[in-house]
């Protein structure tokens, strides 16, 4: 790996926010492209922060230092995400579920969205059905994120609400986070799943093409 890349790796684990600004921008300065630069050293780290909570090596605290200091790279990072230069027509209302406080992926996701060319409407963390049910007014996708396999169940609460609301045909409803599968999105009657935030892009695309 390019001794940069180590360099971000090891300052999310280390939580060293305030380097990593610095870092992200030394490496793309050195060419490598944001995508390598993301997944090879920044979610390649936030893997191994995970396994070593797993294994009683790191604890919430650690999780949290890690945490800031990825949101601090990715604010260097978020000019650069833009996919295309094409504009697509079409507004995403995104949050993670009522009960998660992960806001990591689900920021990530809306970036990329945007940059790809989407209005997007952040409604944040914990986010109770309700307040998905009342954006989906003036949105044309709805984008549930959840990294704990104790609040998924949430999405399925949320287009539970859009149907007693009588709304569900109004909007697509698209999901991902690490615990969502394709057969649990198809089970809990969403439109699309992404297992990743370029992925939430193509699918995203489609589901506006197709519902032209
Ligand atoms: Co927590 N946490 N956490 N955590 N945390 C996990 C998720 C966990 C897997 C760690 C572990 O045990 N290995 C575990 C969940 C286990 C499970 O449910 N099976 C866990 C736990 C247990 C907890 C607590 C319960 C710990 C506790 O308190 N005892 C607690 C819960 C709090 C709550 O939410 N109510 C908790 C708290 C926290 C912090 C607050 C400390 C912090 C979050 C800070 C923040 O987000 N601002 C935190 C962190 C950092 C993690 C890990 C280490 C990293 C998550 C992350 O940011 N990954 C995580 C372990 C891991 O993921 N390996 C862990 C990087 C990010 C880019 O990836 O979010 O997966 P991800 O997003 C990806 C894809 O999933 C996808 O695209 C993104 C980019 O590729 N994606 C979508 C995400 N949303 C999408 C939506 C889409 C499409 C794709 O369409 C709409």
């Amino acid at each position: 790996m390019e001794l940069i890349l180590n360099e971000i790796y090891q300052s999310i684990l280390d939580g060293q926010h305030t380097q990593m600004p610095m870092k992200v921008q030394s490496a793309l300065d050195s060419g490598l492209t944001p995508k390598t630069i993301l997944e090879q050293g920044m979610i390649a780290a936030m893997a191994e922060v995970g396994r070593l909570f797993e294994a009683g090596e790191f604890y919430v605290p650690e999780m949290l230092i890690s945490a800031r200091a990825m949101q601090a790279g990715l604010a260097v990072l978020k000019p650069h995400l833009k996919e295309t230069n094409v504009r697509a027509a079409g507004k995403v209302a995104i949050g993670t579920v009522k009960g998660d406080l992960h806001d990591i992926g689900k920021n990530l996701v809306a970036m990329v969205l945007e940059g790809a060319g989407f209005e997007i409407l952040d409604l944040g963390t914990d986010v109770p059905p309700e307040r998905f049910v009342a954006a989906a007014d003036s949105v044309d996708i709805i984008a549930l994120s959840g990294l704990l396999t104790t609040t998924i169940s949430g999405m399925k609460t949320v287009i539970q609400t859009l149907q007693d609301a009588g709304i569900r045909s109004k909007v697509k409803v698209i999901v991902g986070g690490a615990p969502v599968t394709e057969a649990f999105a198809a089970q809990i009657g969403a439109d699309g799943y992404a297992p990743n935030a370029s992925r939430a892009v193509a699918v995203t695309k489609s589901l506006l093409d197709a519902g032209k």
